[in-house]
């Protein structure tokens, strides 16, 4: 039931050779074979399981790419068969797994029956026909989504898609053009409310079969360690980074205040949601010229670089491609540059949402983006890299360990690579001129922070409105109120208007839609600078971390690489150990990075008042 963002890999099959297998494991008595005649037979059958879920999962992955990148309601339909004939058969392979005993194998065989036993069921045939339909049908419906305003006297309706939705977000400053445009978006939700609704029900009937008490439960207990032990490690993370967060929100209203004014930005409370430059108000990079330092060098922005040079999408991939390789990795395959997608087709309907693809679990890699030449999507390009070249690094492992170590180790890898893009590095790929680095790291820490520290109560939220939603504690009725709840107290972001009966908003969100878990980037947003900062070490560089950049470090490259080739062979405190010497997740490395941000914050507060509404502009 989970399903990647970096894809989903559902873990799935069944023949009848594997059934004559369960027969011989699960039906007849266990006592009639030897303990060493039972190990073998444990052996075969995960030796067969990976050998079918190899073989069926490149199959619903190749259907999942057609349909991700064509949509139609025929290759919705396919999509969903692979989908579903894979969730079959991994269902049944999980059932057969918990019967079986770890007794005998090793620690690696061990660990590859667990991976076994973690997938939800369905045993009717026609619940999981529908629920994986439902799932293509809500991902086919995100990725085709338009806006349509109504028609002015005399004109033809211009129907508007995300990403022209969010070009005004980040451009516009014209408060009313951005209303229209968030709340256009927002109301495409309310189509897809029912389907989701059901699509819930169905899951976590599958996951109740497994024994969990619901789908979020069995989300979370993908982590190494009890479920409630993960959810506690959120909050703790979370409340260790909360004083960053709220500095910097404390700031964004002053100067939001002084370009839209009181009466669209209030004093105090939440601050309405379509403000920021970003349709979910989860990364605030567009904000930038609004809250840039004074202080010279600070005009420097790469998005007003890339739209004057025009780099193509593939140039720019290169770039991304040219860092790995500079560590030591391998260079990319040449069918990634053939079978990728970097730019929207105009001729169909494609999800335009980023992802990176692991088609055959060996070297075909690829990347579905539509690319522009601004700041965000060459730091997605990274993100999205950093996840193949997981894939790569750990192509050699056994078919089960072929997985990050969590999934928020793979959301991580790409960006901290993304986080050597310092002003030195930009010089030296020409992106950036040496005057106009001052050398004052203000300007290029807060635009930093406007990326990460902004994005970190939104992943902190979003699975949490939906382990409550899992749970049964949300009724659809009640999905928008508990979702803007959340949102006011977590985030401090408003609906910029009254909401509406048979609202969605949060199903506006592509995570939500697609039914692909959010706890992952709030992990990654950690772990990031967890590895960042061990990496740094490695490369030799002992100045202040936001200036390290591991750009052309073999031995950084080599401390990495010998990460990512774990794969999930082993326990993620091990994986993260090995490279850090950390066990647990830590922001100390977070808050280290953003220490002058957080000096320059509390004065620049002060100093604006911005802490007191009374003297508020
Ligand atoms: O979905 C993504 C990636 C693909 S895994 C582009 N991200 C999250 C989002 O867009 O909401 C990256 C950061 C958060
Ligand atoms: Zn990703």
């Amino acid at each position: 039931m989970t399903s990647l963002c970096h894809l989903p890999r559902v873990r799935r099959t069944f023949t009848a050779a594997a059934a004559t297998l369960l027969v011989l494991l699960c039906i007849q008595p266990a006592q009639a074979a030897t303990a060493a005649s039972t190990t073998q037979r444990t052996r075969a059958f995960i030796a067969d399981a990976e050998a079918r879920l190899e073989k069926l999962g490149i199959q619903a992955q190749r259907a999942q790419w057609v349909a991700d990148t064509f949509i139609t309601d025929d290759t919705e339909l396919i999509t969903a068969q692979a989908g579903e004939q894979l969730a079959k058969v991994a269902g049944e392979l999980a059932l057969a797994a918990r019967r079986l005993s770890s007794k005998g194998l090793s620690p690696a065989e061990a660990r590859k029956l667990e991976a076994l036993r973690h997938s939800a069921y369905l045993a009717s045939d026609a619940e999981r026909e529908r629920l994986a339909l439902l799932q293509a049908k809500l991902n086919g419906a995100y990725g085709k989504a338009k806006y349509c305003p109504p028609a002015k006297a005399g004109q033809t309706v211009e129907c508007q898609d995300l990403a022209a939705l969010e070009k005004i977000l980040a451009e516009s400053r014209d408060p009313a053009q951005l209303l229209d445009a968030w709340a256009g978006w927002h109301s495409q939700s309310r189509a897809y409310k029912a389907d989701y609704a059901e699509y819930i029900a169905l899951a976590n009937k599958a996951a109740r079969t497994m024994g969990f008490a619901d789908n979020g439960a069995f989300w979370r207990s993908g982590y190494d360690m009890p479920e409630a032990a993960f959810a506690a490690d959120m909050e703790r993370v979370w409340q260790q980074v909360r004083p960053l967060y709220d500095s910097l929100h404390l700031y964004a209203r002053y100067k939001l205040r002084q370009a839209y004014g009181h009466e669209v930005v209030p004093a105090s409370g939440p601050i309405p949601a379509h403000l920021f430059g970003n349709m979910w108000s989860q990364s605030w990079e567009n904000l930038y010229p609004l809250l840039k330092p004074s202080t010279p060098g600070g005009d420097y922005e790469l998005s007003r670089v890339l739209a004057e040079r025009k780099p193509s999408p593939e140039q720019m991939v290169r770039i991304g491609e040219g860092f790995y390789t500079s560590l030591g990795l391998e260079a990319l395959p040449a069918s990634f540059w053939t079978r990728s997608v970097f730019s929207k087709t105009t001729d169909h309907e494609m999800v335009c949402h980023a992802s990176a693809w692991d088609i055959d679990t060996q070297e075909d890699v690829r990347i579905k983006m539509c690319i522009r030449p601004n700041d965000e999507d060459f730091n997605t390009i990274h993100h999205e890299l950093g996840h193949v070249y997981y894939d790569l690094a750990y192509r050699k492992q056994p078919k089960l360990f072929r997985e990050g170590a969590n999934d928020g180790f793979h959301e991580a890898i790409g960006d901290t690579v993304a986080l050597s893009i310092t002003p030195a590095y930009l010089q030296q790929l020409g992106l950036m001129r040496p005057e106009d680095d001052s050398g004052d790291d203000t300007g290029a820490l807060l635009m930093q922070a406007l990326r990460k520290v902004s994005f970190l109560p939104f992943a902190y939220l979003v699975d949490n409105w939906r382990w409550q939603v899992y749970a049964g504690k949300v009724a659809p009725n009640d999905y928008d109120r508990v979702w803007w709840q959340l949102r006011e107290q977590v985030q401090g972001v408003r609906r910029p208007l009254p909401a509406e009966a048979g609202g969605f908003d949060a199903g506006a969100k592509y995570h939500v839609a697609s039914d692909t878990s959010y706890a992952r980037y709030f992990l990654a947003h950690i772990l990031q600078f967890q590895f960042h900062r061990a990496l740094c070490r490695e490369a030799g560089q002992t100045g202040p971390l936001h200036r390290c950049s591991i750009y052309g470090s073999k031995a950084a490259g080599a401390k990495f690489q010998a990460m990512l080739s774990l794969g999930a062979s082993k326990p993620w405190s091990d994986a993260l150990q090995q490279l850090s010497g950390e066990r647990r997740l830590d922001a100390s490395a977070l808050t280290e990075y953003f220490a002058p941000l957080q000096a320059w914050l509390a004065a620049q507060n002060k100093l604006l008042g911005a802490a007191d509404p009374a003297v508020l502009p």
